[in-house]
């Protein structure tokens, strides 16, 4: 299969680059990347907008064909390969991980938005600085919700595979530190994110993208 991901460096589409690095380490599937700038408005442009009307990463291309949203690409990618096991085969064990990606996409990811974009919430400076602070705070719960599930993780969120789980977990805590979180004060989801780095999938994918856990500058 003819695999291409669009991807934004310490964007979301972390988590099926993670995914896509998974499936090559398991099944040899190869991926091409492609880095869009956000920042130039690379997500903008008529031939982007046609592969994702939303004008967001990730997408990913399978053989000629755009697929847009995190939870449906990992969906995807886990039936086209099983053998990656990046998501448990068990109907409730799977329904349970697909909720979890799915509340990490609908709801965690959206209250960083606020954080990040707060202009895009609020008219005024004043306004923006209030959305910032009550999302940052919402934001705080969600990663301690995290913690709790990945606390007893072993080696990794879903065993002993690196999945899309990790991906999230990942970029979640990274875009903490634009939060003002000090992943210092998660300890136990800061030691898996430790762990997690070292493993060789999240590494190539760390590299490609030229990302780190250094987001978080003390006050
Ligand atoms: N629910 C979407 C979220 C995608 C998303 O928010 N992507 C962000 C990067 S993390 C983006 O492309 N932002 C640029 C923009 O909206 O202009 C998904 O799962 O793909």
């Amino acid at each position: 299969m003819k695999l291409e991901l669009y991807f934004a460096p310490g964007a979301c589409s972390f988590v099926p680059h993670l995914a896509l690095e998974a499936v090559r380490a398991a099944t040899g599937q190869g991926f091409e990347p492609k880095l869009v700038k956000l920042h130039k408005g690379e997500n903008k442009t008529p031939q982007y907008l046609a592969l994702n009307p939303n004008g967001q990463v990730p997408v990913l291309v399978a053989d000629g064909r755009s697929l847009n949203q995190i939870v449906a690409i990992c969906e995807f990618l886990d039936r086209s390969f099983p053998a990656a096991g990046l998501l448990p085969a068990e109907p409730w064990a799977r329904a349970q991980a697909l909720s979890q990606l799915a509340w990490m996409n609908n709801t965690v990811h959206p209250t960083f938005t606020h954080v990040f974009r707060a202009g895009d919430f609020a008219a005024t400076e004043a306004a923006q600085a209030e959305v910032k602070k009550v999302a940052a705070a919402k934001y705080r719960a969600c990663l301690e919700r995290i913690q709790g599930w990945i606390g007893a993780a072993n080696p990794y969120w879903l065993g002993d595979r690196v999945t899309a789980h990790d991906g999230y977990a990942f970029t979640l805590l990274r875009w903490g530190g634009y939060a003002g979180i000090d992943p210092a004060a998660l300890p136990a989801y800061l030691a898996y994110v430790q762990r997690l780095m070292a493993a060789a999938p999240v590494a190539a994918a760390l590299e490609r993208e030229r990302i780190r856990l250094d987001t978080y500058k003390a006050a």
